[in-house]
C-alpha cells in the first residue's frame, strides 16, 4: 500500500460538530517522522478553545440531543462508527502511518482494534445494570449506574486511533460527553474519526477534538472546574500533574502512565514458542507502547542459549521506512530519537546486539537501531527506567522466588508474561506479580479489547479495556425508597 492520497483533516477544531478554528487561528505544523518533513498543519488551540469545547459538551449532556438518547440508540451509533472505521481502514492506515511513523501493517492491525473498541463499547452500551439490595422491610433500595457528565480524554500519539477509541468509546457508551486533546505529535487520525463521528450521527457535543499543546490545550482541559472526570494517558510527570488538578476540583480520573514490563522465562519454556514473542513485545511499535516487555528474565539454565538467539534475532532487525515490509518505523519525533539514544549510549549494561537502520531511508527520518543488553543488573538504570523505544534488558535469575522479586522490583507494573510448562508455577507466580496483566506462555492479545487493563504504582491506576472501563466512566447512586 503506497503512502499517497493521503485524506488529511482539517486543521480545526470539533466542536459541538462544528469545525472552528484555533483562536487567533494559530496552527501548528505537522512533521512525519518517516522523513523529518511537514506535510500539514493542526490547531494551536487555547484554553478559550478548549472550554469552548466543554461548553458544548455540557450543553449535550445537560438537555442536549445527546442526552435523550437510549442506552440502546448510544450503542448502535457507537457501532455504526466502528462499521465505518472499517470500511476506512486503508485510507487510516496510511494516515496514521505518515503521522506517527508505524509500519503500515501495525496501523492497519490498530484500525481494526479501533474499531473493535466502539463495536465492543456500542454492544456494551445497553447491558449495564443496576442492582436491587435488601434492605430493612418496608424499604426498596435500587443502586443506578449514571454517567459522570463531561469526560476530559488526554491520549498519547503512540497509538492515536486506538486510543480514541479505548478512551472515549466507554465514556459515550454510559452517555456522558467528550473533550478529547489528542497528542500534539499524532493527532490525525483522532480528527478524521471525530468526522466520521458526524457523519454517522452523532448529536453535536457529544464528542468534541481539540488539538494543541500539553501544556497549554492539555493543562487547560484538566485544569477546568467545568469537566467532571479525566483520564489520561501518557508520561508519570504529566500523570502528577493530572491527578493533582483533578484533586483540586474534586473529581476523578484514571491513569495509565507505561511501565518496564517483564517478560519470564524459566528452564522448561517452550523456547521456540517465546523468542518470537520476546522479540515482537519490544519490536512491536519501535518499543513505543505501554505494555512494551521491555526486560527478559531468563533462568540461567537457557540464558546462554535464549542470549545467543536474541543476539541473532536483534542483529537482523532493520528499521525502515514503514512499508509493506517494515516492521520497526522511525520512532515518532527527534526529541524521542534523541532520548532513546542517550540511553543506549549511557546503558549502565553490555551491549549484547545491535540491528540496523536499511540503507536508503529518508536520512531527516527518525530511525533507531534497535539494541540489545545483557546480563544487566535488574537495579541498573536502563533495566529500571521506561526508555520507551526498541531497547531489550536480559535479566538472569536463578529460582522463582528471585524471578517474582526482580520481575517486581521497578517502580512500574503493568504488564508480564511467563513462559513456562509448569501449571502449579503459571499460577504462584501470576499471583505474585504486581501488575495488571499477566500472560502465561504469551504477549499481548491482539489488542485485548475485552480485557481489563491498567497499572500499580507508577503505571498508574484505574482499569481501561473489558466492563472495567465502563465502570470507571460512570458513578453509582443508591436510591432508598421507603414505602412502609
Ligand atoms: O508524554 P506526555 P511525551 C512516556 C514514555 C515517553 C515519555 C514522554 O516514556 O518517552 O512518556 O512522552 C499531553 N497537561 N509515555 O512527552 O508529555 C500531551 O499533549 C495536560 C508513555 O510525549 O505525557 C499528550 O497529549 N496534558 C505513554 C499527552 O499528554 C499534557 C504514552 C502525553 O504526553 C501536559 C506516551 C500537561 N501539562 C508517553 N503535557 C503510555 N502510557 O503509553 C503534555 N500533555
Amino acid at each position: 500500500m503506497a503512502n499517497t492520497d493521503l485524506i488529511l483533516p482539517k486543521a480545526m477544531n470539533l466542536i459541538g460538530n462544528k469545525w472552528l478554528p484555533a483562536s487567533g487561528g494559530r496552527e501548528i505544523d505537522v512533521v512525519s517522522p518517516i522523513d523529518g518533513a511537514i506535510f500539514t498543519t493542526i490547531a494551536d488551540s487555547s484554553a478559550e478553545d478548549v472550554e469552548r469545547a466543554i461548553t458544548a459538551a455540557r450543553a449535550a449532556f445537560d438537555g442536549g440531543e445527546w442526552s435523550k438518547a437510549t442506552a440502546t440508540e448510544r450503542g448502535r451509533l457507537l457501532v455504526e462508527l466502528s462499521r465505518r472505521i472499517l470500511s476506512e481502514s486503508e485510507a487510516l492506515a496510511r494516515l496514521e502511518s505518515r503521522d506517527n511513523g508505524k509500519p503500515i501493517k501495525q496501523a492497519l492491525a490498530d484500525m481494526v482494534v479501533t474499531a473493535r473498541y466502539f463495536e465492543f463499547y456500542g454492544s456494551a452500551a445497553d447491558k449495564v445494570h443496576g442492582e436491587v439490595i435488601p434492605f430493612l422491610n418496608g424499604y426498596n433500595v435500587e443502586v443506578h449506574r449514571e454517567p459522570y457528565g463531561v469526560t476530559g480524554h488526554i491520549i498519547p500519539w503512540n497509538y492515536p486511533a486506538q486510543m480514541v477509541g479505548r478512551s472515549v468509546a466507554p465514556s459515550l457508551a454510559m452517555g456522558n460527553a467528550a473533550v478529547l486533546k489528542p497528542a500534539e505529535d499524532a493527532c490525525l487520525t483522532a480528527l478524521r474519526i471525530g468526522e466520521m463521528a458526524v457523519e454517522v450521527g452523532f448529536p453535536a457535543g457529544a464528542i468534541n477534538i481539540v488539538t494543541g499543546r500539553g501544556q497549554v490545550a492539555g493543562a487547560a482541559l484538566s485544569s477546568s472546574r467545568n469537566i467532571d472526570f479525566i483520564a489520561f494517558t501518557g508520561s508519570p510527570e504529566v500523570g502528577v500533574q493530572i491527578q493533582t488538578m483533578a484533586a483540586r476540583n474534586f473529581i476523578g480520573c484514571t491513569l495509565e502512565l507505561g511501565g518496564k514490563s517483564p517478560q519470564i522465562v524459566f528452564d522448561d519454556a517452550n523456547l521456540d514458542a517465546a523468542l518470537p514473542v520476546l522479540v515482537n513485545a519490544i519490536i512491536q511499535n519501535g518499543g513505543q507502547t505501554c505494555s512494551a516487555g521491555a526486560r527478559v528474565l531468563v533462568q540461567r539454565g537457557v540464558y546462554d542459549r535464549v542470549a545467543a538467539e536474541l543476539k541473532a534475532r536483534f542483529e537482523a532487525i532493520q528499521a525502515s521506512d514503514s512499508g509493506e515490509d517494515s516492521i520497526l518505523g522511525p520512532l515518532i519525533s527527534a526529541r524521542q530519537k534523541k532520548r532513546v539514544e542517550s540511553y543506549i549510549t549511557e546503558a549502565d549494561a553490555p551491549l549484547l546486539a545491535r540491528g540496523g537502520i536499511r540503507p536508503g531511508v529518508p536520512t531527516d527520518g527518525y530511525y533507531v537501531a534497535p539494541a540489545l543488553f545483557g546480563p544487566c543488573d535488574p537495579y541498573s538504570r536502563i533495566a529500571q527506567e521506561e526508555v520507551f523505544g526498541p531497547v531489550l534488558c536480559m535479566i538472569p535469575f536463578d529460582d522463582e522466588a528471585s524471578a517474582i522479586e526482580i520481575a517486581n522490583c521497578t517502580e512500574y507494573g503493568l504488564v508480564a508474561s511467563i513462559w513456562t510448562a509448569d501449571g502449579g508455577r503459571q499460577k504462584r507466580v501470576a499471583k505474585k506479580l504486581k501488575c495488571g496483566q499477566v500472560f502465561i506462555n504469551g504477549y499481548g492479545a491482539g489488542g485485548g479489547v475485552e480485557l481489563p487493563f491498567g497499572g500499580y504504582r507508577k503505571s498508574g491506576h484505574g482499569r481501561e479495556k473489558g466492563f472495567a472501563a465502563l465502570h470507571e466512566f460512570s458513578t453509582i447512586k443508591t436510591v432508598v425508597h421507603n414505602h412502609g
